[in-house]
Protein backbone atom coordinates (compact mmCIF):
# COMPACT_ATOMS: atom_id res chain seq x y z
CA UNK A 1 0.00 0.00 0.00
CA UNK A 2 1.43 3.43 -0.88
CA UNK A 3 2.62 5.36 2.18
CA UNK A 4 -0.09 8.05 1.82
CA UNK A 5 -2.98 5.57 1.72
CA UNK A 6 -1.55 3.67 4.64
CA UNK A 7 -1.56 6.89 6.60
CA UNK A 8 -5.18 7.60 5.63
CA UNK A 9 -6.17 4.07 6.58
CA UNK A 10 -4.55 4.44 10.00
CA UNK A 11 -6.33 7.73 10.61
CA UNK A 12 -9.66 6.03 10.02
CA UNK A 13 -8.90 3.52 12.75
CA UNK A 14 -8.93 6.12 15.46
CA UNK A 15 -10.89 9.06 16.76
CA UNK A 16 -9.78 12.50 15.65
CA UNK A 17 -10.40 15.38 18.02
CA UNK A 18 -10.25 18.93 16.70
CA UNK A 19 -9.55 21.27 19.60
CA UNK A 20 -7.27 23.83 21.12
CA UNK A 21 -5.07 23.95 24.19
CA UNK A 22 -6.97 27.17 25.00
CA UNK A 23 -10.41 25.51 24.79
CA UNK A 24 -11.31 24.02 28.18
CA UNK A 25 -14.06 21.88 26.67
CA UNK A 26 -11.58 20.42 24.16
CA UNK A 27 -9.01 19.68 26.85
CA UNK A 28 -11.79 18.02 28.87
CA UNK A 29 -12.56 15.55 26.06
CA UNK A 30 -8.85 14.95 25.32
CA UNK A 31 -8.21 14.03 28.98
CA UNK A 32 -11.17 11.68 28.83
CA UNK A 33 -9.82 9.93 25.70
CA UNK A 34 -6.40 9.64 27.34
CA UNK A 35 -7.83 8.20 30.56
CA UNK A 36 -9.85 5.61 28.65
CA UNK A 37 -6.89 4.65 26.44
CA UNK A 38 -9.06 5.31 23.40
CA UNK A 39 -6.86 5.55 20.32
CA UNK A 40 -7.09 9.14 19.11
CA UNK A 41 -5.33 11.96 17.38
CA UNK A 42 -5.40 15.45 18.92
CA UNK A 43 -5.64 17.82 15.97
CA UNK A 44 -5.25 21.48 16.98
CA UNK A 45 -7.63 23.54 14.88
CA UNK A 46 -5.40 25.89 12.88
CA UNK A 47 -5.69 28.20 9.89
CA UNK A 48 -4.39 25.33 7.76
CA UNK A 49 -7.15 22.85 8.64
CA UNK A 50 -10.00 25.31 9.20
CA UNK A 51 -11.84 24.36 5.97
CA UNK A 52 -11.54 20.67 6.84
CA UNK A 53 -13.01 21.48 10.30
CA UNK A 54 -15.83 23.56 8.85
CA UNK A 55 -16.81 20.83 6.42
CA UNK A 56 -17.40 18.52 9.42
CA UNK A 57 -18.85 20.96 11.95
CA UNK A 58 -22.59 21.42 12.49
CA UNK A 59 -21.81 24.04 15.15
CA UNK A 60 -18.86 26.46 14.92
CA UNK A 61 -17.50 25.04 18.18
CA UNK A 62 -14.66 22.89 19.43
CA UNK A 63 -14.22 20.18 20.51
CA UNK A 64 -15.31 18.21 17.48
CA UNK A 65 -14.74 14.46 17.46
CA UNK A 66 -14.69 12.45 14.25
CA UNK A 67 -15.29 8.78 15.03
CA UNK A 68 -13.54 5.97 13.13
CA UNK A 69 -16.85 5.30 11.26
CA UNK A 70 -16.94 8.94 10.14
CA UNK A 71 -19.67 10.07 12.57
CA UNK A 72 -19.12 13.56 13.92
CA UNK A 73 -19.79 14.40 17.57
CA UNK A 74 -19.89 17.86 19.14
CA UNK A 75 -20.57 19.18 22.64
CA UNK A 76 -18.37 17.74 25.36
CA UNK A 77 -21.01 16.22 27.67
CA UNK A 78 -22.85 14.20 24.97
CA UNK A 79 -19.47 13.31 23.39
CA UNK A 80 -18.28 11.77 26.66
CA UNK A 81 -21.63 10.08 27.33
CA UNK A 82 -21.67 8.55 23.85
CA UNK A 83 -18.07 7.33 24.09
CA UNK A 84 -18.76 5.98 27.57
CA UNK A 85 -21.43 3.68 26.03
CA UNK A 86 -18.99 2.46 23.37
CA UNK A 87 -16.01 2.10 25.72
CA UNK A 88 -17.34 0.82 29.04
CA UNK A 89 -13.93 -0.12 30.55
CA UNK A 90 -12.77 2.16 33.37
CA UNK A 91 -16.17 3.85 33.78
CA UNK A 92 -16.15 7.53 34.73
CA UNK A 93 -19.75 7.44 35.93
CA UNK A 94 -19.99 6.13 39.51
CA UNK A 95 -21.96 2.90 40.05
CA UNK A 96 -24.00 4.35 42.87
CA UNK A 97 -26.93 6.39 41.52
CA UNK A 98 -26.45 9.15 44.09
CA UNK A 99 -22.78 9.69 43.32
CA UNK A 100 -23.46 9.45 39.57
CA UNK A 101 -25.90 12.34 39.93
CA UNK A 102 -23.56 14.39 42.15
CA UNK A 103 -20.83 13.87 39.57
CA UNK A 104 -23.13 15.10 36.75
CA UNK A 105 -24.30 18.05 38.83
CA UNK A 106 -20.70 19.12 39.50
CA UNK A 107 -19.88 18.78 35.82
CA UNK A 108 -22.90 20.89 34.92
CA UNK A 109 -21.88 23.56 37.46
CA UNK A 110 -18.34 23.56 36.02
CA UNK A 111 -19.45 23.84 32.39
CA UNK A 112 -21.99 26.57 33.00
CA UNK A 113 -20.73 28.58 36.00
CA UNK A 114 -17.08 27.50 36.31
CA UNK A 115 -16.57 28.73 32.75
CA UNK A 116 -17.51 32.29 33.83
CA UNK A 117 -14.42 33.15 35.92
CA UNK A 118 -12.14 31.40 33.40
CA UNK A 119 -13.53 33.45 30.52
CA UNK A 120 -13.93 36.66 32.54
CA UNK A 121 -10.29 36.68 33.73
CA UNK A 122 -9.17 35.75 30.21
CA UNK A 123 -10.49 38.90 28.59
CA UNK A 124 -11.02 41.48 31.40
CA UNK A 125 -7.55 42.92 32.09
CA UNK A 126 -5.02 44.15 29.50
CA UNK A 127 -2.27 41.86 30.78
CA UNK A 128 -4.41 38.73 30.36
CA UNK A 129 -5.89 39.86 27.03
CA UNK A 130 -2.36 40.31 25.65
CA UNK A 131 -1.01 36.99 26.96
CA UNK A 132 -3.99 34.89 25.88
CA UNK A 133 -4.45 36.46 22.44
CA UNK A 134 -0.75 35.86 21.77
CA UNK A 135 -1.01 32.24 22.92
CA UNK A 136 -4.13 31.71 20.80
CA UNK A 137 -2.49 33.22 17.72
CA UNK A 138 0.59 31.00 18.19
CA UNK A 139 -1.74 27.99 18.27
CA UNK A 140 -3.91 28.99 15.34
CA UNK A 141 -1.09 30.12 13.03
CA UNK A 142 2.01 28.18 14.07
CA UNK A 143 3.66 28.64 10.67
CA UNK A 144 2.95 32.35 10.18
CA UNK A 145 5.68 34.99 10.39
CA UNK A 146 5.86 36.92 13.65
CA UNK A 147 4.31 40.09 12.22
CA UNK A 148 1.24 38.21 10.89
CA UNK A 149 0.86 36.34 14.18
CA UNK A 150 0.86 39.63 16.08
CA UNK A 151 -1.81 40.97 13.70
CA UNK A 152 -3.90 37.86 14.32
CA UNK A 153 -3.46 38.24 18.10
CA UNK A 154 -4.71 41.83 17.87
CA UNK A 155 -7.73 40.73 15.82
CA UNK A 156 -8.56 37.93 18.27
CA UNK A 157 -8.33 40.31 21.22
CA UNK A 158 -10.67 42.76 19.48
CA UNK A 159 -13.13 39.98 18.68
CA UNK A 160 -13.12 38.28 22.10
CA UNK A 161 -13.30 41.21 24.54
CA UNK A 162 -16.87 42.18 23.51
CA UNK A 163 -17.87 38.54 24.08
CA UNK A 164 -17.33 38.97 27.83
CA UNK A 165 -21.00 39.89 28.12
CA UNK A 166 -21.99 36.44 26.77
CA UNK A 167 -20.93 34.88 30.10
CA UNK A 168 -22.29 37.80 32.14
CA UNK A 169 -18.94 39.47 32.73
CA UNK A 170 -19.57 43.19 33.36
CA UNK A 171 -18.67 45.98 35.83
CA UNK A 172 -21.76 45.03 37.85
CA UNK A 173 -21.03 41.28 37.96
CA UNK A 174 -17.22 41.36 38.06
CA UNK A 175 -16.78 41.18 41.85
CA UNK A 176 -19.13 38.23 42.26
CA UNK A 177 -17.51 36.30 39.40
CA UNK A 178 -14.02 36.89 40.79
CA UNK A 179 -15.11 36.06 44.36
CA UNK A 180 -16.72 32.84 43.12
CA UNK A 181 -13.40 31.59 41.74
CA UNK A 182 -11.52 32.38 44.94
CA UNK A 183 -14.16 30.66 47.11
CA UNK A 184 -14.19 27.63 44.81
CA UNK A 185 -10.40 27.34 44.99
CA UNK A 186 -10.31 27.58 48.81
CA UNK A 187 -12.93 24.85 49.22
CA UNK A 188 -11.57 22.56 46.51
CA UNK A 189 -8.04 22.85 47.89
CA UNK A 190 -9.25 21.45 51.21
CA UNK A 191 -11.26 18.74 49.51
CA UNK A 192 -8.28 17.57 47.45
CA UNK A 193 -5.99 17.38 50.48
CA UNK A 194 -4.86 13.73 50.48
CA UNK A 195 -7.37 12.83 47.76
CA UNK A 196 -6.38 12.10 44.15
CA UNK A 197 -9.70 12.99 42.48
CA UNK A 198 -12.94 14.74 43.43
CA UNK A 199 -14.90 11.59 44.28
CA UNK A 200 -11.92 9.47 45.39
CA UNK A 201 -9.38 7.23 43.68
CA UNK A 202 -10.25 7.71 40.02
CA UNK A 203 -11.62 10.53 37.90
CA UNK A 204 -15.34 10.89 37.21
CA UNK A 205 -17.31 13.28 35.00
CA UNK A 206 -16.98 15.88 37.79
CA UNK A 207 -13.16 15.93 37.50
CA UNK A 208 -13.20 16.29 33.71
CA UNK A 209 -15.65 19.20 33.90
CA UNK A 210 -14.00 21.01 36.80
CA UNK A 211 -10.33 20.62 36.00
CA UNK A 212 -10.46 21.94 32.44
CA UNK A 213 -11.84 25.35 33.44
CA UNK A 214 -9.13 25.65 36.12
CA UNK A 215 -6.47 24.48 33.65
CA UNK A 216 -7.63 27.40 31.47
CA UNK A 217 -7.02 29.64 34.50
CA UNK A 218 -3.36 28.54 34.59
CA UNK A 219 -2.92 30.02 31.06
CA UNK A 220 -3.71 33.57 32.23
CA UNK A 221 -1.27 35.66 34.32
CA UNK A 222 -3.85 37.01 36.83
CA UNK A 223 -5.42 33.64 37.63
CA UNK A 224 -2.10 31.78 37.49
CA UNK A 225 -0.86 34.10 40.24
CA UNK A 226 -4.01 33.38 42.30
CA UNK A 227 -3.63 29.65 41.79
CA UNK A 228 -0.04 29.42 43.03
CA UNK A 229 -1.56 29.46 46.55
CA UNK A 230 -3.37 26.18 45.85
CA UNK A 231 -0.83 23.36 45.45
CA UNK A 232 -3.33 20.49 45.81
CA UNK A 233 -5.36 21.92 42.93
CA UNK A 234 -2.28 22.43 40.76
CA UNK A 235 -1.20 18.82 41.38
CA UNK A 236 -4.69 17.57 40.51
CA UNK A 237 -4.77 19.63 37.30
CA UNK A 238 -1.46 18.02 36.31
CA UNK A 239 -2.85 14.57 37.12
CA UNK A 240 -5.98 15.32 35.11
CA UNK A 241 -4.06 16.17 31.95
CA UNK A 242 -3.28 12.45 31.61
CA UNK A 243 -5.26 10.78 34.37
CA UNK A 244 -4.58 7.30 35.74
CA UNK A 245 -6.79 5.44 38.20
CA UNK A 246 -5.24 5.25 41.67
CA UNK A 247 -8.00 3.48 43.59
CA UNK A 248 -11.70 3.19 44.37
CA UNK A 249 -14.30 5.94 44.65
CA UNK A 250 -15.38 7.00 48.13
CA UNK A 251 -18.95 7.00 49.45
CA UNK A 252 -20.70 10.32 50.22
CA UNK A 253 -20.11 9.88 53.98
CA UNK A 254 -16.35 10.05 53.44
CA UNK A 255 -16.52 12.99 51.02
CA UNK A 256 -19.19 15.00 52.77
CA UNK A 257 -17.15 17.07 55.25
CA UNK A 258 -15.26 18.89 52.47
CA UNK A 259 -17.44 18.29 49.39
CA UNK A 260 -20.67 19.57 50.91
CA UNK A 261 -19.25 23.08 51.58
CA UNK A 262 -18.08 23.23 47.95
CA UNK A 263 -21.49 22.14 46.64
CA UNK A 264 -23.32 24.62 48.89
CA UNK A 265 -21.06 27.54 47.96
CA UNK A 266 -20.87 26.87 44.23
CA UNK A 267 -23.83 24.75 43.14
CA UNK A 268 -26.50 25.79 45.65
CA UNK A 269 -25.63 29.47 46.00
CA UNK A 270 -24.50 30.22 42.43
CA UNK A 271 -25.19 27.73 39.67
CA UNK A 272 -28.69 26.51 40.61
CA UNK A 273 -30.36 29.88 41.38
CA UNK A 274 -28.69 31.47 38.34
CA UNK A 275 -29.56 28.61 35.93
CA UNK A 276 -33.13 28.51 37.27
CA UNK A 277 -33.58 32.28 36.81
CA UNK A 278 -32.06 31.90 33.33
CA UNK A 279 -34.59 29.20 32.38
CA UNK A 280 -37.48 31.25 33.78
CA UNK A 281 -36.35 34.31 31.80
CA UNK A 282 -36.32 32.29 28.57
CA UNK A 283 -39.76 30.92 29.30
CA UNK A 284 -41.03 34.46 29.87
CA UNK A 285 -39.22 35.56 26.67
CA UNK A 286 -37.23 38.18 28.56
CA UNK A 287 -34.10 39.63 27.00
CA UNK A 288 -32.24 40.12 30.25
CA UNK A 289 -32.65 38.81 33.79
CA UNK A 290 -31.40 39.62 37.28
CA UNK A 291 -30.96 37.33 40.25
CA UNK A 292 -29.46 37.84 43.71
CA UNK A 293 -26.51 35.50 44.28
CA UNK A 294 -24.59 35.54 47.56
CA UNK A 295 -26.13 38.95 48.29
CA UNK A 296 -25.07 40.53 44.97
CA UNK A 297 -27.35 41.43 42.09
CA UNK A 298 -26.26 39.55 38.95
CA UNK A 299 -27.65 40.56 35.55
CA UNK A 300 -27.21 38.70 32.28
CA UNK A 301 -28.87 37.92 28.95
CA UNK A 302 -30.45 34.46 29.04
CA UNK A 303 -28.56 31.49 27.54
CA UNK A 304 -30.57 28.80 25.74
CA UNK A 305 -27.88 26.16 26.07
CA UNK A 306 -27.79 26.50 29.89
CA UNK A 307 -31.58 26.09 30.09
CA UNK A 308 -31.38 22.90 28.00
CA UNK A 309 -28.56 21.41 30.03
CA UNK A 310 -30.30 22.24 33.36
CA UNK A 311 -33.37 20.48 31.97
CA UNK A 312 -31.21 17.46 31.05
CA UNK A 313 -29.76 17.36 34.58
CA UNK A 314 -33.22 17.45 36.13
CA UNK A 315 -34.27 14.69 33.74
CA UNK A 316 -31.45 12.49 35.10
CA UNK A 317 -32.91 12.96 38.58
CA UNK A 318 -36.51 12.38 37.49
CA UNK A 319 -35.59 9.12 35.72
CA UNK A 320 -33.87 7.60 38.75
CA UNK A 321 -35.79 4.70 40.21
CA UNK A 322 -34.10 4.62 43.60
CA UNK A 323 -33.53 8.14 44.71
CA UNK A 324 -34.17 8.30 48.45
CA UNK A 325 -30.42 8.39 49.27
CA UNK A 326 -29.85 11.09 46.67
CA UNK A 327 -32.83 13.09 47.93
CA UNK A 328 -31.29 13.04 51.38
CA UNK A 329 -27.93 14.31 50.04
CA UNK A 330 -29.65 17.01 47.99
CA UNK A 331 -31.60 18.04 51.11
CA UNK A 332 -28.41 18.21 53.16
CA UNK A 333 -26.79 20.40 50.51
CA UNK A 334 -30.07 22.38 50.14
CA UNK A 335 -30.18 21.70 46.36
CA UNK A 336 -33.30 19.51 46.24
CA UNK A 337 -35.91 22.26 45.76
CA UNK A 338 -34.10 23.49 42.62
CA UNK A 339 -33.72 20.01 41.15
CA UNK A 340 -37.39 19.12 41.51
CA UNK A 341 -38.77 22.58 40.61
CA UNK A 342 -40.62 23.11 37.35
CA UNK A 343 -38.46 25.53 35.35
CA UNK A 344 -39.11 25.15 31.67
N1 LIG B 1 -21.12 23.18 25.40
C1 LIG B 1 -19.98 23.08 24.49
C2 LIG B 1 -19.19 24.35 24.56
C3 LIG B 1 -18.06 24.40 23.55
C4 LIG B 1 -17.45 25.77 23.45
O1 LIG B 1 -17.97 26.75 23.99
N2 LIG B 1 -16.31 25.85 22.75
C5 LIG B 1 -15.61 27.11 22.58
C6 LIG B 1 -14.15 26.95 22.97
S1 LIG B 1 -13.97 26.36 24.63
C7 LIG B 1 -15.61 27.48 21.10
O2 LIG B 1 -15.52 26.63 20.24
N3 LIG B 1 -15.72 28.78 20.80
C8 LIG B 1 -15.70 29.26 19.44
C9 LIG B 1 -14.36 29.12 18.78
O3 LIG B 1 -13.35 28.88 19.48
O4 LIG B 1 -14.31 29.25 17.57
C10 LIG B 1 -19.15 21.88 24.90
O5 LIG B 1 -19.27 21.40 26.05
O6 LIG B 1 -18.42 21.36 24.05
Amino acid sequence: MPEKNKEKQMQQDKYIIYGSEYSPFSVKVRSYLRYKNIDHEWRPRTQDNFDEFQALAKLPLIPLVQCPDGTVLQDSTPIIEKLEERHPDKPIIPDSPEMAFISSMLEEYADEWGNKPMFHYRWWRDEDQIAVSKGLADNIAPNAVEEDRQKLADQLRKRMVPRLSFVGSSEQNKDLIERSLKEALLLLEKHLDGRAFVLGGHPTLADFGLFCQLYGCTQQPTTLEIMTAFPNILDWINRMLDPKAEGELEPWERLQSTLQPFIVSQVRELYLPWATANAQALKAEEHSFSVTLKGSRFTQDPMKYTARSLHALKGKFARLEQRSRLEQILLETDCLAFIVAESW
